[in-house]
């Protein structure tokens, strides 16, 4: 199915550019867009969220996706095609429940979608799929990525070659339960949230191959403006899911989203591994309880992809934009009111 979002209805916005921080396609409700340049074309690798009938909770449960639906484009504001599903958790050998929210990598030929998915004890990990297409159809791996856990795998590639994902979230997402390295099932639901030092997002170098962790899981340290880690309590400012990692003239901007504040926000630092120093909000609460982003440049500009819920109000059924991000001559993020 191909949907041309300027042509769908949608009313231009202060730019007079129609297309832009509406949805992307209206057949089916998709989120948490990882956005990828590959040949020239955009790929978008979201969510694909369906109704279950399952009641909404902090464990997040009412978001019961089975399957994963890729889109394209050739350019911003262009056609936008749904290339039909490319992984079903019918197909995953190890599956439980809930695909949440993937990303992809390319390498040597071979495209990469990484994706949470509960495992049959109903612990979140992250599993591994292959194919040659961009579109799929994905072959996933026998088992997921051995020692990784929690869910929203975010991929960044550096320019010397080395690959890592970055993933976690706290919550429904169970990073909570890691603080010891091993799953605690009996930690509180909706903790650490005091003076404590936060709960960081991991990061893991991948293997050649991409489809292991070569180096051990390291937490990620997100430091405030005089270099003191944030606490578990600053919930303006803690890492709670959704990372995305991108580099801009040298430096590794760390974004994600703090959950129950509702905002996107990023952090910079020297290393892919961190620390990252807090810098600002990217973009102010969307409609709907979660936010979830990607960055990306094309052609020259740079590009935020987002969701929010326009077109069903309900927090569990949400559609995925897209807008341009802007910044300041020192490199600083402008604030998005979507
Ligand atoms: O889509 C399910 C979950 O909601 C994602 O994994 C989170 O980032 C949030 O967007």
């Amino acid at each position: 199915a191909a949907t041309d979002a300027a042509a769908s209805g949608a009313k231009a916005d202060s730019t007079g550019k129609k297309y832009l921080a509406q949805p992307l396609v209206r057949d089916i409700y998709t989120a948490d867009p990882s956005a990828h340049v590959f040949n020239g074309k955009i790929y978008i690798y979201p969510s694909h969220d369906i109704e279950a009938g399952i009641p909404e909770n902090d464990k997040g449960d009412h978001f019961a996706m089975r399957d994963y639906h890729i889109l394209s484009m050739d350019s911003i504001g262009g056609k936008v095609t749904d290339n039909g599903v490319a992984l079903d958790t019918k197909d995953i050998p190890w599956a439980g429940r809930q695909l949440w929210a993937p990303d992809v990598a390319f390498k040597n030929g071979t495209y990469y979608l990484y994706f949470p998915l509960k495992d049959k004890q109903d612990v979140f990990r992250i599993g591994v799929a292959t194919s040659p297409s961009p579109t799929g159809p994905f072959k996933a791996e026998a088992a997921p990525i051995a020692g990784s856990f929690s869910i929203d795998p975010a991929v960044f590639a550096d320019a010397d070659g080395k690959a890592y994902m970055y993933f976690g979230g706290l919550w429904g997402g169970q990073l909570q339960r890691w603080a010891t390295g091993k799953y605690n099932a009996a930690a509180p639901e909706k903790k650490p949230d005091g003076n404590e030092p936060a709960v960081g997002a991991r990061v893991a170098l991948l293997s050649p191959d991409m489809k292991h962790f070569a180096g051990p899981v390291k937490e990620i340290t997100i430091l405030d403006s005089l270099g003191k880690p944030l606490l578990a309590k600053d919930n303006t400012h803690r890492f709670f899911e959704g990372g995305w990692l991108h580099k801009y003239q040298g430096k590794y901007y760390f974004s994600y989203s703090t959950g129950d504040t509702h905002l996107l926000v990023y952090a910079v630092g020297t290393s892919p591994y961190g620390p990252f120093t807090y810098k600002g909000v990217i973009m102010k609460p969307v409609e709907g309880w979660t936010t979830h982003h990607s960055i990306v440049e094309f052609k020259g500009k740079w590009y935020i992809f987002y969701h929010d819920t326009q077109l069903s109000g309900k927090t569990w059924l949400r559609n995925v934009k897209v807008t341009e991000l802007k910044r300041n001559p020192d490199g600083s993020i402008v604030t998005i009111t979507p």
